[in-house]
């Protein structure tokens, strides 16, 4: 039944009408690039300047800050995926991106949260293996929270993406 509370979407998530979008930022938490980058220009300067105070953030941990200008989402929520090594710390991390995004969502009363894959643009995680970990995550956070509300979406920028979503969720349902 989790499946039915997980939608796997083509879009920027930027664009999504949720509670909260999910950042792929980096240690520092100052901005950067691909999804990072396009998150701080829409939500404009005054992000920057909350997550200067946040004093980074740990790989595989997140924080949650305004969404400022970007009107269709209440909060974002920033974590740092792993750098992919080919190594086992790798998935350990990534799922942890996910399951603290999550937890942080459900101490803010978010309802719904839109996530970019992690990790799966300059960080390197191949496609496959981070598709399979994230909606695995995500399905099994969702079933220890059964009684919540809690909408995931998982925004596909590339077509590839949403190819590795698709394939993931097939093989769920055989
Ligand atoms: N919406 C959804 N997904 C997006 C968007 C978007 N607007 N833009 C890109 N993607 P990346 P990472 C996809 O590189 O690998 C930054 O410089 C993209 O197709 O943004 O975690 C940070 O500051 C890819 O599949 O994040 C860090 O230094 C996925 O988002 C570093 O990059 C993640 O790509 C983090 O690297």
């Amino acid at each position: 039944m989790e499946e039915r509370r997980i939608k796997v979407i083509r879009a920027s998530v930027v664009t999504m009408k949720v509670d909260a979008i999910v950042n792929a930022a980096n240690n520092r938490l100052l901005g950067g690039g691909g999804v990072d980058g396009a998150i701080h220009k829409a939500a404009g300067p005054e992000l920057l300047k909350e997550c200067r105070v946040l004093h980074g953030c740990e790989t595989g941990d997140a924080k949650i800050t305004g969404a400022y200008k970007i009107k269709n989402a209440k909060y974002i929520i920033h974590t740092v995926g792993p750098i992919y090594s080919a190594t086992k710390q790798d998935a350990k991390l990534l799922a942890s991106c996910y399951e603290k995004s999550l937890n942080l969502a459900l101490e803010n009363n978010c309802k719904s949260i839109a996530f970019p894959g992690i990790s799966t643009g300059v960080y390197g995680y191949p496609l496959k293996e981070a598709a399979k970990i994230s909606y695995n995550t995500v399905n099994n956070w969702l079933k220890q929270h059964e009684g919540i509300k809690m909408e995931v979406y998982f925004c596909c920028f590339r077509q590839e993406e949403l190819e590795a979503y698709q394939r993931v969720i097939i093989k769920e349902k055989i």
